[in-house]
């Protein structure tokens, strides 16, 4: 006997049975690719077996039954295949959401810690000793005009610091302020008497070596009012000081000059680091300059419209970067600026 190939279906119920045979098929599909080889297989346009079914109409006895039953055949196996895509697309979501889920139990990822700079540390540190005793906080330009940056401060028009040795000017005669006292220029300028500001602030100056940065900070305060003595100034110093470094601390006045103040001094403190017995840090004279202080200059008060038979003040300036040193143990004043984070982390993050 010969093997001829498997007769085609001729009879509509031989066309019902190949139902069972996609069903089976659809149900095994477990991925996209799978699904559209059964669908081609079965649906395809040009050679799947729904397609050779109806080829064969012409040829069979019933063609009206037979064609129903294919009819019938492609219906159940587009149903079905809509059924197993729509089985898929819930796996893929499935799949979706699993992968997107938190793990509530894995630990936390370590967000990089800021730090503050100690400079600003303990400029906040100062600004609030001096808030506590009345003083409001001000701010003003780093570039400034001449006549705030040192007429007005009674600076002489061949004093030294106007040199562009000391000083670094813009083209348009502006420069950059060498200290804040323009900011309390401004102060008495805006505001009447009485006034207490502190005034924190980047100044600049020709200068940069192992002990000065040609950018540094300052905080500078003034007070004026009627009747306030130099008695004034040496008692808010010494509580100033006593509150930023120690009660235990030794303060002393020594005469000195500024053009903006009459009478003028410096102020010492007891080295912190040897408490006055002597050691490198204070060349073993057991002090430490630490600011500069005086009674402003009528000539001041007047350049400001302050009438200086009616009113008195003190003001007194000091760096920052110098007092960050101390207090963190900062030996070069470079470190303080070249924003190496093992320095920023040994001064603590706040
Ligand atoms: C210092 C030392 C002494 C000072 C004076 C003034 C002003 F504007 F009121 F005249 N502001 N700052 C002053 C006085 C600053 O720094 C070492």
């Amino acid at each position: 006997m010969s093997s001829e190939p498997a007769a085609p279906p001729a009879h509509p119920e031989e066309v019902a049975r190949l139902a069972g045979e996609a069903d089976a098929e659809i149900a095994a599909v477990s991925d996209r690719r799978g699904w559209e080889a059964v669908r081609i297989r079965w649906i395809g346009r040009r050679e799947g077996r729904v397609r050779e079914l109806l080829d064969l109409i012409p040829r069979v006895a019933d063609k009206r039954g037979f064609g129903q039953a294919v009819n019938r055949l492609k219906e159940r196996v587009e149903a079905a295949l809509a059924a197993a895509d729509e089985r898929l697309a819930a796996a893929e979501r499935a799949a979706q959401r699993r992968e997107a889920a938190v793990d509530v139990t894995l630990p936390g990822r370590r967000v990089p810690g800021g730090a503050i700079h100690p400079v600003i540390q303990i400029s906040r540190e100062i600004e609030e000793i001096f808030v506590r005793l009345g003083y409001t906080v001000a701010e003003g330009p780093e570039v400034e005009s001449d006549r705030y940056n040192f007429e007005l401060l009674n600076f002489p028009p061949d004093h030294p610091a106007r040199d562009t040795q000391d000083t670094f000017f813009l083209e348009d005669g502006r420069l950059l302020r060498t200290h804040t006292s323009p900011v309390q220029i401004r102060t008495m300028l805006a505001r009447r008497p009485p006034l207490r500001v502190i005034i924190p602030g980047r100044v600049y100056r020709h200068d940069n070596d192992l002990r000065h940065s040609p950018m540094f900070h300052q905080v500078e305060g003034l007070a004026v009012a009627e009747g306030i003595r130099f008695s004034d100034l040496k008692g808010t110093l010494e509580a100033f000081l006593h509150r930023l470094f120690s009660p235990e601390t030794g303060v002393r006045l020594r005469p000195s000059f500024f053009p903006f103040t009459e009478p003028s001094c410096e102020v010492d403190i007891t080295c912190p680091f040897c408490r006055g017995k002597g050691c490198a840090t204070c060349s073993e004279t057991g002090w430490m300059e630490i600011l500069g202080a005086g009674m402003v200059d009528p000539r001041v008060l007047a350049g400001c419209g302050v009438d200086p038979d009616r009113y008195t003040g003190f003001a007194f300036g000091l760096g920052l970067d110098r007092v960050a040193m101390i207090r963190f143990g900062i030996p070069n004043i470079r470190l303080l600026f070249e924003n190496d984070e093992r320095l920023l982390r040994q001064a603590g993050i706040r």
